[in-house]
């Protein structure tokens, strides 16, 4: 379904049948709402958001890509969020049976303009796929369509906004024992001690090499996440607590306290492609009722 969201910027909504839904804006191709079916908001987006370009939309699942922070010569996180993405009119068919997945393809083609600021040609598509429990799906492809055989090197990130109820109430899974850049200290190396992560000041950390699976938990809510990854090693946390959100203009000053960024990434070790070359990273979303008593 086909329609305009705030100022008229061209959105898609893909509905399930139990009544699951997603938002997913053309400019960035970001994903603003994940709903399930009971009409519950999953993921944060701020109550300041701009929606105008060339600004990204802070909140849902930024795109960042082929740059993901500012170590590179891009502008912090790539240009990927801000550019217009195309609907593919004539997606290529799923491997296997579509039937019960709502599901749009969109594309980013390097412009002219982009060429000139990031010297690179390659097609970006990336498929956004509603599952029949409401699992939400993102795969990217990107293809080296270099016709001089240069490498195409990029690092990236499904920056992941979840809404959570009190992030000093969630805990997350999967991340325990496992070595970390610290992007608040000039991504210095340390190991991540202690049984799980939980949250009580300012976070900003790249885990390295991590599980496929990655759940959150949220207390209060009584619900798990469960974000499952593929073609992408790392994990970015983050959560800018109260100075840091202050800070962030299209951020209200409050809003950090119901949000958590688990981000599916590939930073430490970028993905280098050969002319023809082509990449596949995969983030998975589930959002499932946590039982009482285990916080499961
Ligand atoms: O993913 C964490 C991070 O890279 C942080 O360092 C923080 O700055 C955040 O992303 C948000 O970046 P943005 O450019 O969207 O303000």
């Amino acid at each position: 379904e086909h329609t305009a969201g705030v100022h008229g910027l061209p959105k898609i909504i893909l509905r399930e049948v139990r009544g699951c839904s997603a938002e997913v804006y053309l400019y960035g191709a970001q994903v603003t709402s994940w709903k399930n079916e009971h009409g519950e908001e999953l993921l944060f987006l701020s109550s300041k958001a701009i929606f105008k370009p060339p600004k990204a939309i802070r909140g849902g699942i930024p795109i960042c890509f082929p740059q993901f922070g500012i170590q590179g010569s891009l502008e912090q996180h790539g240009f990927a969020r801000n550019r217009f993405w195309i609907v593919d009119p004539d997606p290529p068919p799923f491997p296997t049976i579509t039937s019960n997945k709502a599901f749009v393809d969109l594309i980013l083609q390097c412009s002219e303009e982009d060429v000139k600021i990031w010297p690179h040609r390659f097609e970006f598509r990336l498929r956004i796929t509603l599952g029949p429990g409401g699992d939400l799906m993102l795969t990217s492809r990107i293809r080296n369509t270099s016709t001089d055989g240069k490498l195409l090197a990029f690092t990236f990130a499904y920056h992941t906004y979840f809404a959570v109820t009190d992030v000093s109430e969630v805990r997350v899974e999967g991340l325990e024992t496992l070595d970390y850049l610290d992007n608040l200290k000039n991504r210095e190396r340390f190991t991540e001690q202690g049984d799980a992560i939980t949250f009580e000041a300012e976070v900003d950390k790249i885990y390295l090499s991590t599980p496929t699976k990655i759940a959150i938990i949220d207390h209060e809510r009584k619900r798990t996440f469960v974000l499952r990854k593929d073609g992408l090693p790392d994990a970015v946390v983050w959560n800018p607590w109260d100075k840091k959100a202050k800070a962030i203009p299209d951020l209200g000053d409050a809003d950090y306290k119901h949000m958590l960024c688990v981000e599916a990434a590939c930073v430490e070790k970028p993905i280098v492609l050969k002319p023809g070359e082509e990449w596949k990273g995969r983030q998975e979303l589930s959002a499932v009722p946590s039982s009482y008593c285990s916080g499961q």
